[in-house]
């Protein structure tokens, strides 16, 4: 069993509703437990900056079999909620990249692990730092990276509610 941090992203069609369901599809991949899910930010686009404002958030999840199967699971979540790969890093209904294996690294076409650019983007270390403000990467902590980046006005949270609760189901 693994340790994995998941980040989700979409800045096309009704994102929260995307957000929201694909969180359930998430919870029910086989071999998945979801642990943590941070809020909802909204961001900035970061790379192709003409394009519409993200929602991001961060997961973490345990799940008992390889990387690659867990990317298989989201690529084809991804599909459901309609993704079409036209433009590089352009504007998408919904993105789900794995960020970080514990104890895991990984190089090949379908997945890369750490991912080449988690710890550069303050859209998904700000959600992550949320979850595991204890987080440490190549022996710098996630609170120093962030600081670092400095411009944290691109990212911020959303005050919505968007993880169902025990009682609801
Ligand atoms: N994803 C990208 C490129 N740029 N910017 C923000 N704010 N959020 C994203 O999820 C994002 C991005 C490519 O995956
Ligand atoms: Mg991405
Ligand atoms: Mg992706």
């Amino acid at each position: 069993m693994s340790r994995f941090y998941i980040s989700m992203g979409s800045n096309m069609g009704n994102s929260l509703e995307i957000f929201r369901k694909a969180l359930v599809r998430i919870s029910e991949i086989p071999n998945l437990s979801l642990v943590k899910a941070s809020s909802i930010y909204n961001t900035k686009p970061w790379g192709k900056t003409d394009q519409p404002d993200f929602l991001n958030a961060v997961l973490l999840v345990t799940f008992h079999g390889e990387g690659k199967e867990l990317m298989r699971e989201l690529l084809a979540i991804e599909q459901e909620f309609g993704r079409k790969r036209i433009v590089h890093w352009g504007p998408r209904t919904l993105d789900l990249d794995i960020l970080y294996g514990e104890d895991i690294a990984c190089q090949s076409p379908l997945l890369t692990l750490p991912h080449p650019f988690f710890w550069d983007r303050l859209f998904v270390l700000v959600p992550l730092a949320e979850i595991t403000p204890g987080f440490v990467y190549k022996g710098q902590r996630i609170s120093d990276r962030i600081h670092e980046l400095g411009d944290t006005t691109a990212v911020r949270k959303e005050e919505v509610e968007w993880k169902s609760r025990p009682s609801e189901k």
